[in-house]
């Protein structure tokens, strides 16, 4: 009986769940029984709360400024001191567009007086919890010249990743995730055209991309856990700013030679120097 009336009041509640006492509702159950109609309303109030049209905004991340005025940095060089494997010409001319393009070489290794390129950098460990917002700037991955540009690129957790073609040709990109691979892609691009955006979710490194239509091409994307990261420049230098003073958990990845990883501290308003070495072979694999 109690669950007949429960069920009727429950129906005329849903109707009116707008309302957030859902009087009609009480009202209605209260001629049967109180302690029911006691009951009901409470329930209803409750799920109440859970409906589209009356929920409340919930807590906002408490993101972590980042304080330049006392915070520090840290920069340094990426070296490969072994002579690096040459860069070999890739054949284009499978594609006519591409076969007019200028030369393209293979970019595992970018050395340049010792400097590794390409090598993705960051803050693994030492924020003690401290979240921080994703920039809002979208990091843009091109196709130009039958080549991914940049050939690494990094952005944090939730920053919008860009795809594009400039080329007179049509692109494929082809993510292969693994940490974000409700993410994976596998997007033909027509000519000069074909904005696609991304957002990854979770930190992952060097997670590659590839054309379908253009077997040469590859890229790779790392995802940060936080603002504090770089990829190294063609002469192996990065620069991470913006760090609290603290002792620090930093990794650097490289598609073919794994990872390094070095213990470091930073102090306010001064620059910490990393130097790290890929001394050729596989170092760590990378995660
Ligand atoms: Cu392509």
């Amino acid at each position: 009986m109690i669950w007949t009336w429960l069920r009727i009041a429950s129906t005329a509640g849903s109707s009116t769940r707008s309302n957030a006492n859902s009087r009609s509702a009480v009202g209605f159950a209260a001629l049967a029984l109180v302690m029911t109609a006691a009951l009901f309303s409470a329930g209803c109030r409750k799920a109440g709360t859970n409906t589209s049209t009356e929920a409340k905004p919930g807590p906002a991340t408490a993101y972590t400024p980042i304080d330049y005025a006392t915070s520090g940095t840290i920069a340094g060089t990426i070296r490969f001191p072994k002579s690096a494997p040459a860069r070999i010409q890739i054949d284009m001319a499978q594609d006519p567009v591409c076969g007019i393009a200028a030369d393209n070489f293979s970019e595992q290794y970018m050395v340049k007086n010792g400097g590794l390129q390409n090598v993705f950098v960051y803050v693994k460990e030492g924020l003690n919890g401290k979240v921080y917002a994703p920039s809002t700037s979208p990091v843009t991955l091109d196709q130009k010249g039958c080549r991914y540009t940049p050939h690494v690129i990094a952005a944090m957790v939730g920053q919008p990743v860009d795809f594009t073609n400039s080329d007179a040709t049509m692109h494929n990109v082809h993510v292969m995730a693994e940490m974000n691979s409700s993410q994976s892609m596998d997007v033909s691009q027509p000519p000069r055209g074909g904005e696609t955006q991304r957002a990854f979710q979770k930190p992952e490194t060097m997670m590659p991309v590839r054309c379908n239509n253009h077997p040469w091409m590859q890229a790779f994307i790392n995802v940060a856990p936080n603002p504090f990261f770089a990829v190294t420049d063609e002469n192996g230098h990065f620069e991470i700013k913006g760090l609290p003073p603290g002792t620090y958990t930093l990794v650097a990845v490289h598609e073919e030679l794994g990872q390094q990883t070095a213990q470091l501290t930073v102090t306010s308003q001064a620059t910490t120097t990393a130097q790290m070495s890929f001394t050729g072979g596989a170092g760590n694999m990378a995660q």
